[in-house]
């Protein structure tokens, strides 16, 4: 990969393009398949800087946009971005958390990592729209079967089979699209037959008749014909929920970029914890703790040495759209900004440890907004397809062969956590910090010049209480010996009224209504499906893909499509077929099966790599995204999340 391309240079060198061949005359310039070669990484003169400053002479400071993955290391990221003076930092959150992000500040004031899922002490798990045991996070995973050695009892709901529902106790099949129809009847059922906490409702949930009155029509009967899940079952699940409650979890979603309402599915999963009295409780969504709650002080945060930077944000949030939290934006409406120049021209953009083309629907359309750019710099641990069109990539360690800033936890036990450097790096490649101190110092921005980590840890720590001698010989620094759970009296929500708003005036206000009638998905046309879309366990999103030993194990991914549905059109299993969305067609290989449901395929995203040099990757499989022409514009206008799974494909033989 990048770094294959480093190894034959001394350590001193950078990854630069160097422009390819002419453009013959009526074609337009485009960026990709340049030629590559070495660079440097700057001396005194560092293409880089120099590029950016020129652009924001002419631009202005607002001409910068930034992106990364977003999550807890990007404070050293975000602090440059407020340094260089533009408003245009974003997080790659559109595509992944920002609907149960926006979801839980509406209801609760705070955002989704504010509430834990007690996973080992619970008695009664449904994961909605989640896979925890091929999605996933170590910690979750662990916690979740010591849960159900415990006795937890495990529902899935899903489109399809996973592994994760091979491990339940009960699992639904659901209509893709329908989750909101299911969880609405749930609240009905438990609203109706008193299966609720009437104490907790009384304390902490207003106004719960407004939600009485909103989901009488959404009786079990009418869900079953929405979501094809019995009725039985839907008050069978409710009934054993009150019975377990309040150590039960209705997990709202991770990846909810999904569909137009699932802003709305996220908050009916947060309304049927808080009815079952579970948001705050043990066994169920407890409150994370800050050192704060326990007299300790938080990390330093890099970002607030800086001002906030004043200007009116590229992707309208925050003033055109105020319902949405602007410390990550929404990508998708930067691409806008930057394709139209409105409300003002993009002019650089770096993607730091992210790769837009393979992770933002559409690629076709974000290549076109690219065209608008002078400069597309990429910082990445491997190629991309994102990296493949810039005009300068600067190849970053990878993360065993750099340290990281130092990161804090909030949690049942607040943490602090340290990552060290376990070996030097391999090729001529840099650690994030360094490349950003670099940057930094040739910017002349002094805070963030840092010549050694340990003076970015002494910032970071600076009043803390907590010695980075500790942090480096324990790697974790638990603040407390025990989980904290707060008693209810403890418990406050950071909302207007202090308690669970089910209707949300900031919301309201927009025309956005908190309680939102069910609007039934669109029923593919015959010979059509909804594509919908996910993870394995093997692969990290896209960019494990060209992994010589992963690659091995899975080369492509292949088309989840019910069995007896295939068998109709003459599918055979294994098969490779057209899968067809939007005019843009691709072949994939299938996999029947009866445990899908008719109307979905299913892939694995992050296949159907197109850059050259990831030999192994190569047009193995296809990828999804490509599928979704028109994408960009569609998500859900509360909850600013891409509504991905809006695509239809239809299948045939080759
Ligand atoms: N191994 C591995 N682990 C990862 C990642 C990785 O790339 N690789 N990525 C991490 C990241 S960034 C994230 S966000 C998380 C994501 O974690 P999850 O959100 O749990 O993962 P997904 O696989 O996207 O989706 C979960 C399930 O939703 C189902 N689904 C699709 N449509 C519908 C529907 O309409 N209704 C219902 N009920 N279910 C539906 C899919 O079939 C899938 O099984 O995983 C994290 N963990
Ligand atoms: N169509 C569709 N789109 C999706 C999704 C989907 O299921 N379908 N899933 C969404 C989700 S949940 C998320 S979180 C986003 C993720 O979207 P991204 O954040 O763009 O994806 P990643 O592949 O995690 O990270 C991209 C970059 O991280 C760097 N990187 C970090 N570690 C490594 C490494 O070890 N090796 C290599 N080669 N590169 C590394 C590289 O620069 C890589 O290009 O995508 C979302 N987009
Ligand atoms: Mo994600």
């Amino acid at each position: 990969q990048g770094a294959a391309v480093a190894r034959r240079r001394p350590r001193s060198g950078l990854l630069q393009c160097r422009w390819g061949p002419a453009v013959p005359p009526g074609q337009t310039r485009g960026r990709g398949g340049r030629k590559w070669g070495p660079g440097s990484w700057g001396g005194g003169n560092c293409p880089v800087l120099e590029k950016i400053k020129a652009i924001q002479k002419s631009h202005g400071a607002r001409s910068l946009l930034w992106s990364d993955g977003g999550g807890p290391f990007s404070d050293l990221s975000r602090a440059l971005v407020r340094a260089l003076g533009s408003p245009n930092y974003n997080s790659s959150d559109a595509v992944c958390a920002r609907n149960v992000h926006h979801a839980a500040l509406s209801l609760f004031g705070f955002g989704h990592e504010q509430l834990v899922y007690d996973f080992k002490n619970a008695k009664q798990v449904v994961l909605q729209t989640r896979n925890v045991f091929e999605s996933i996070d170590v910690r979750e995973v662990n916690n979740l079967l010591d849960g159900m050695a415990a006795g937890a009892r495990l529902t899935v709901i899903d489109v399809r089979a996973t592994v994760t529902a091979g491990k339940a106790d009960r699992f639904l099949m659901i209509r893709p699209g329908t989750d909101y129809a299911l969880n609405l009847a749930v609240i009905n059922i438990l609203l109706n037959n008193h299966l609720y906490n009437e104490t907790y409702a009384h304390a902490f949930i207003q106004p719960l008749d407004a939600l009485r009155r909103f989901v009488e029509p959404y009786t079990p009967a009418w869900a079953e014909g929405e979501t094809a899940i019995k009725a039985e079952n839907i008050v069978m699940l409710a009934e054993d929920l009150a019975k377990a409650a309040p150590a039960v979890i209705w997990h709202p979603g991770w990846m909810t970029a999904r569909y137009r309402d699932s802003f709305h599915l996220a908050r009916s999963a947060y309304i049927i914890n808080a009815l079952l009295g579970s948001v705050g409780a043990k066994g169920g969504l407890p409150l994370v703790n800050t050192p704060e709650y326990l007299g300790r002080k938080s990390l330093n945060r890099l970002v607030d040495l800086f001002p906030k930077v004043q200007e009116k944000r590229a992707d309208g949030v925050g003033w055109k759209y105020p319902q949405f939290d602007p410390e990550a934006g929404l990508l998708q409406l930067a691409f806008k900004a930057m394709a139209g120049a409105d409300p003002y021209p993009i002019k650089a953009y770096v993607a730091f440890n992210h790769d837009p083309l393979s992770s933002f629907p559409d690629p076709t359309v974000i290549k076109q907004a690219f065209d608008q750019l002078d400069y597309l710099v990429c910082v990445t641990s491997g190629w991309s397809q994102t990296a493949w069109q810039a005009d300068l990539v600067l190849p970053l360690s990878t993360y065993l062969e750099r340290e990281s800033m130092i990161q804090q936890k909030n949690d049942l036990i607040p943490t602090f956590f340290i990552r060290q450097r376990c070996m030097e790096p391999r090729f001529d490649t840099k650690a994030d910090w360094e490349i950003i101190s670099d940057l930094a110092r040739k910017l002349e921005i002094t805070p963030l010049a840092f010549k050694r980590i340990d003076d970015l840890w002494a910032i970071q720590l600076e009043g803390v209480g907590v010695k980075v001698d500790e942090l480096l010989s324990k790697g974790f620094v638990e603040l407390t010996d025990k989980p904290i759970y707060r008693k209810p009296d403890q418990i406050k929500f950071p909302t207007a009224s202090g308690r669970i708003e089910i209707v949300n005036d900031r919301w309201e206000k927009l025309g956005l209504p908190s309680l939102k009638p069910y609007i039934a998905p669109v029923t593919p046309a015959a010979g059509q499906f909804r594509l919908t879309v996910g993870r394995c366990a093997l692969h990290s999103q896209g960019n494990t893909i060209n992994n010589p030993r992963l690659n091995a194990r899975m080369p492509e991914n292949e088309l989840w499509i019910n069995q007896s549905i295939a068998r109709k059109m003459d599918i055979e299993d294994g098969e490779t077929v057209m899968v067809t969305s939007h005019g843009i067609t691709g072949q994939l290989k299938t996999k029947l099966t009866e445990f899908i449901q008719p109307e979905a395929v299913f892939m694995v995203h992050g296949f159907g790599r197109q850059i050259p040099v990831e030999t192994r990757a190569l047009g193995r499989g296809l990828a999804d995204n490509t599928l979704m022409a028109g994408g960009l514009d569609l998500w859900d206008p509360s909850g600013g999340g891409l509504a991905l799974q809006e695509h239809f494909v239809t299948i045939s033989k080759i």
